[in-house]
């Protein structure tokens, strides 16, 4: 129920409306806040709390939010609700130069919200006017706190307040891919954060401002180490360790999880099996879950790469996945644990089509898994490419919880140094129908449980954090660590909004801000993807670091070359997935599959991942396949230009610091835009033999030349960690 506030007119206008008010705004910034546009280093993320320099505005707000109450059914203290309090105490006087009475209470608590949910409004309380922040549990209050502060941030008009949310997905994790020596595999902003050798003595306190910046966009989960596990952090001293993470992670919702190695009972146990039927072995699961759960009372679960690029797993022992998943299951089951496996398995020895292969071992397993099993396929069928089309297993499991992994981390599109947005990736895929139980049957809706009546649903996403003060490397990659954490909460939201949130907690709610870099986001995934591998294209990257183009190799094993996945010949490039090729399109829904596998049907962003198409076919341009290929790397560059003057007129808008970073790595993306353009089309052409069409700058130099360039140490790389 809506109260009305004492005073009606305290309701602000909608900002955007008034440009007028901006200007002023804009004009009292160096006024008011002299420290503004100073150098700033990005550690504050998107929690930065600096005072709002447009006057009536901020006036306003502080006018209805000098009194908040916390109200949760039992209305009794907890260390969430004090950091909800701290939250918005250190928000709130930031942001409005006031510090706001707050208190806690269970009188009004007037509703049933959903677990993690809250509500948010604005009465009058004894003629004063009060936001109440309501929820059932207290983690739902912070998640509130940090709602109402990013309302005041981004400059929404108060009416807005009276917001009902809660979560569209129950498990929202960042997958860390982090080893215990420090390093990250695929990691491109200095170490792993967490400092084993110093814990569990030191806490140091970024730990906690992790924390917080992960329950401010809602994610509740964090496995803290990497997929290629490590059995020792089970051991009773890492677990130690583990316990210190989990009691400053614990007051802002976050549930920490480990990664399994599946030989860790013959490599830390002793035992001479790791056969997941073998009673000796399932009890030395069992006693070692049993031992985790003591040191972390709340400990999530598992997540397990096994049988995948070298990992040890229960067909090492003529076992299914299932057989292996079912066994730490039940270890985890009695805690309330839940195991999360990986479907990303592919085995160079089998003959068939690498992008096929999980859901040719998966899909007949369904409705063998425990009901604390997730089975956990990346968003593509491949591994994490600019572009792919959605998992065939997403809708093909329907008695099994799926849980899509993305990956935050830019391993293939141009790591911490190119600006890729990824929230317009992980919607194309979200926003895919799969067509398993009729239309509207997305892989959003598979995956929140909806299309197949599941109580449990999760979503997890390979981290972008590491030491570097700004946490992300790139200062604008900070965007996708928060893009995912909105997505998972709401998968509902657009590429658009969340940008637009982020760009104004970032940097300014100065529209000649947000505006050019609001549009300089959501442009770039489609850039990275036309400089890169436009039309389909995939895996042509260079080997190991995968920085840089590659086309040309052909020396690694025969599902990790490149030559494998393009197929470029006289007659024309791409994979024939299609019937007539591995079929691979075949494994989608009926309607679907028709779509893929139909040259004429198949949409051009995905035509040579499904086909194999002559270099003189005609797309939709009226252009033939070379033509647009090459008009798709050239507007790639075109679009990396287009920022770096952009970008230049933000000079003095936004702290010097952060300007000047930013400036440097798009002048670098630029000239690498062109690396990656002349480097394929001179490799594409020596089949193709056609010239470049009108509007196609020249190459700088001979295609031997970029055949020759051989990065070494590029941050990340498993094989020079
Ligand atoms: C690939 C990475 C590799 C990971 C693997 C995985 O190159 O480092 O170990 O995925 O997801 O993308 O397991």
């Amino acid at each position: 129920m809506r109260h009305r506030l004492v005073n009606d007119s305290l309701y602000l206008p909608p900002l955007m409306n008034s440009r007028l008010c901006s200007c002023l705004g804009l004009l009292a910034f160096g006024i008011l806040t002299p420290g503004a546009a100073r150098a700033e280093d990005g550690y504050r993320l998107w929690l930065r709390y600096d005072r709002i320099a447009d006057e009536p505005q901020r006036a306003a707000y502080a006018a209805v939010l000098g009194q908040v109450v916390l109200a949760t059914p039992t209305g009794t203290d907890s260390p969430t609700l004090a950091a909800a309090r701290d939250e918005l105490m250190t928000g709130l006087s930031g942001l409005l130069g006031i510090k706001p009475h707050i208190t806690l209470d269970s009188s009004v608590v007037n509703a049933a919200f959903a677990e993690e949910g809250y509500n948010i409004s604005l009465l009058a309380r004894d003629n004063v006017n009060t936001v109440v922040i309501t929820a059932n549990r207290d983690i739902g209050v912070l998640y509130g706190a940090f709602a109402l502060l990013r309302y005041v941030q981004t400059g929404r008009p108060i009416n807005d307040f009276a917001v009902t949310e809660a979560p569209k997905i129950k498990r929202r994790l960042l997958n860390h891919w982090d080893n215990l020596t420090r390093t990250v595999e695929r990691g491109y902003a200095g170490f792993s954060l967490w400092d084993w050798f110093a814990l569990p003595d030191y806490r140091d306190p970024r730990y906690t401002d992790y924390a917080r910046a992960c329950a401010s966009i809602g994610i509740n989960g964090s496995v803290l180490t990497s997929v290629n596990a490590n059995a020792l952090v089970l051991t009773e001293p890492f677990l130690v360790k583990v316990a210190a993470l989990a009691d400053v992670f614990r007051p802002y919702g976050i549930r920490v999880y480990l990664t399994a190695r599946f030989s860790a009972p013959v490599e830390i146990g002793g035992l001479s099996t790791a056969d997941p039927l073998d009673p000796v072995v399932q009890a030395w699961w069992k006693a070692k879950v049993d031992e985790i759960y003591r040191y972390v009372p709340d400990f999530g679960g598992f997540l397990v790469k096994a049988n995948s690029e070298g990992q040890p797993g229960p067909q090492d022992y003529h076992r299914t996945h299932a057989d292996g998943a079912n066994m730490l299951a039940d270890a985890l089951a009695p805690h309330g644990g839940i195991v999360m496996w990986r479907a990303f398995v592919y085995d160079q020895h089998v003959p068939d089509d690498r992008a096929k292969q999980a859901f040719n071992e998966f899909k007949p397993l369904d409705g063998m898994f425990r009901p604390n099993v997730f089975v956990q396929p990346k968003n593509g069928p491949l591994d994490f490419q600019p572009r792919e089309p959605f998992h065939p297993l997403f809708g093909a499991m329907p008695r099994t919880p799926l849980a899509l992994e993305v990956q935050i981390t830019q391993e293939y599109l141009g790591s911490a140094v190119h600006l890729a947005f990824l929230a317009p990736m992980w919607k194309e895929c979200l926003d895919s129908d799969t067509f398993a139980a009729g239309a509207g049957s997305t892989v959003a809706r598979v995956i929140d449980g909806s299309v197949d009546r599941h109580a449990d649903s999760a979503i997890a996403g390979v981290a972008n954090t590491g030491t570097d003060r700004n946490w992300c490397g790139h200062p604008l990659a900070a965007a996708n660590w928060y893009a995912f954490g909105r997505l998972a909460w709401d998968h509902s939201l657009s590429s658009g909004q969340i940008a637009d949130e982020w760009t104004r907690m970032t940097f300014s709610n100065d529209p000649q801000v947000v505006q050019p870099i609001t549009k300089m986001l959501l442009a770039s995934r489609e850039a990275v993807v036309n400089y890169m591998t436009p039309l389909g294209l995939h895996h042509i990257m260079a080997t190991d670091h995968h920085y840089g183009p590659g086309p040309w190799v052909d020396n690694l094993r025969p599902d990790w070359n490149p030559v494998y996945y393009h197929r470029a010949d006289a007659i024309g490039l791409g994979f024939d997935r299609s019937p007539a090729g591995s079929n691979a399109a075949g494994q989608y829904a009926p309607l679907v599959a028709k779509v893929y596998g139909d040259l004429a049907l198949c949409p051009e962003s995905l035509l040579l991942w499904f086909h194999h198409v002559p270099w003189d076919h005609q797309l939709k341009s009226g252009r033939t396949l070379w033509d647009e290929l090459c008009l798709h790397y050239q507007a790639g560059v075109n679009e990396v230009r287009m920022w770096v003057e952009a970008w230049a007129a933000l000079e003095g808008r936004i702290d010097q610091e952060r300007f000047a970073h930013v400036q440097t790595l798009l002048r670098r993306q630029e000239r690498e835009a062109r690396w990656w353009r002349d480097a394929c089309l001179l490799y594409f052409q020596t089949y193709s033999r056609r010239p470049l069409p009108a509007g196609v700058e020249p190459p700088e130099h001979t295609l031997d030349y970029y055949k020759g360039i051989h990065l070494r140490y590029v941050p990340g790389t498993p094989s020079e960690q």
